[in-house]
């Protein structure tokens, strides 16, 4: 093995354990000092590579923020911090932790499956915990978030890709002009020109305080929120998960038969999300029925699903060719493209081993590798960014990042055991 992969790995680890604030992992010190629901999900996986007991644990506080209606919120405030905003009071959840009202990508079912066959004996019991808790996250999405067939969102934080310009359409018809004064900390740490804008920003806090004056009410978010979109990587992701929770199920000699019905159902409601004109799956605006009409990330995410057709593979193999790292997070032929500025443009790696996974499952070896090698080449030359400009690989956003650390260990390094 070469001594600079060893070197990276070793890095690697170090962030991972400078990052553990005590049973959980913050996805950068300094900008983000809390449990993020995704992140921790990743941070697991990387942790599975040399300590599976506390990838584990890792798994279990994320779950310990579980509300009641099974909802995982996707930031739990362990311990207040004022260098993040917006923080416990602006939510007004009212909780023990403390989290935000909204939740994020449902990646945690596939990660636990990956990190139970790392290790199936240290994992059984661990594993058979868990599961009741992640199914019943997967049954809220299923009652409060897939209504119209397919996945929605009622914030772009709960997609995890917060400015992508997927949410353009429900973002232009939200009203930020009355949000009041409020102070962003995310630009003390961050050049402001990689973060989304105050417009943008102005607005996520109109949607925040619309969830906390209705007591976070999700039929009434549902029913008439400002904010209501149709996401094509969550709905990729939780086939994906409920098919990982199946499989989960049968593992343990339980009944698989709702995870899968869950499955099935999101794959069969897919053809709402079909943009023609796009030639691929489109995040979708539920209140007016607009596509994005802009192909991005979440787009590749099919193939996690297992969803595949010719037409759609050749249009994403086309976007790809259009940079030289990894997958942009919107496609660089289009208007809205800027390739440092958060989700409109940069190469994210933990999404590209995402995507990856998705690519050996579909036979797609060859791409498979270029993906790694490309997310790899950037860490290598630079670090572990939360993200690179995808054409010339110029590192953006945070430093130290948990989850570039994670995919490292756990697919982007020679190291890794990948597939
Ligand atoms: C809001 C922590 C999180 C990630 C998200 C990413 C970013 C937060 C922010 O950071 O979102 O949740 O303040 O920008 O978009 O995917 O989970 O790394």
């Amino acid at each position: 093995m070469p001594d600079d992969a060893m070197t990276l790995d070793s890095a690697a680890r170090g962030i991972l354990q400078a990052n553990d604030r005590g049973g959980y992992t913050v996805p950068t010190s300094g900008l983000y000092p809390y449990q993020w629901n995704w992140d921790s999900a990743f941070a697991a996986w990387g942790l599975s590579t040399f300590d599976i007991d506390r990838a584990w644990t890792e798994l279990e506080t994320l779950f310990s923020g579980q509300w009641a209606t099974g909802m995982v919120p996707h930031i739990i405030f362990h311990k207040t911090d004022s260098s993040y905003f917006p923080g416990p009071s602006v939510w007004g959840t009212d909780r023990a932790p403390p989290s935000s009202g909204i939740s994020q990508p449902p990646v945690a079912a596939t990660l636990a499956r990956r990190i139970y066959e790392a290790d199936p004996v240290a994992g059984r019991a661990r594993l058979e915990s868990l599961y009741p808790a992640m199914l019943d996250w997967h049954r809220w999405w299923r009652t409060h978030r897939c209504a119209s067939g397919v996945a929605a969102v009622t914030h772009p934080w709960e997609s995890g890709r917060d400015n992508c310009p997927d949410w353009d359409p429900g973002m232009a018809n939200v009203d930020g002009s009355d949000v009041g004064e409020y102070v962003r900390h995310d630009t003390d740490h961050v050049d402001a020109a990689m973060r989304p804008e105050k417009e943008d920003y102005d607005r996520f806090i109109a949607i925040v305080q619309f969830g906390r004056n209705c007591g976070w009410d999700q039929g009434e978010i549902i029913a008439s929120g400002p904010f209501y979109m149709a996401d094509p990587a969550i709905t990729f992701i939780l086939i994906r998960a409920n098919r990982d929770l199946a499989w989960i199920a049968r593992t343990l000699g339980k009944d698989p038969g709702e995870a899968q019905v869950y499955a099935d159902d999101l794959e069969a409601a897919l053809p709402e999300l079909w943009n023609s004109g796009l030639g691929c799956y489109d995040a979708r605006d539920l209140r007016t029925g607009t596509f994005a009409g802009v192909l991005g990330s979440g787009s590749f995410l099919a193939w996690l699903a297992g969803v595949t057709n010719a037409e759609m593979e050749a249009r994403l193999i086309s976007v790809w060719n259009r940079v030289s790292f990894g997958i942009p997070s919107s496609d660089p032929a289009a208007d809205t493209f800027d390739p440092r500025r958060y989700w409109r443009g940069p190469s994210w790696p933990v999404i590209n081993s995402l995507i990856a996974i998705g690519l050996i499952e579909a036979g797609r070896f060859a791409e498979a590798e270029r993906l790694r090698r490309e997310t790899a080449s950037l860490i290598e030359t630079a670090g572990f960014w939360e993200y690179f400009d995808p054409l010339d690989g110029a590192p953006c956003g945070g430093p130290n990042f948990t989850w570039t650390a994670a995919i490292w260990l756990a697919w982007a390094s020679p190291t890794a055991m990948g597939d």
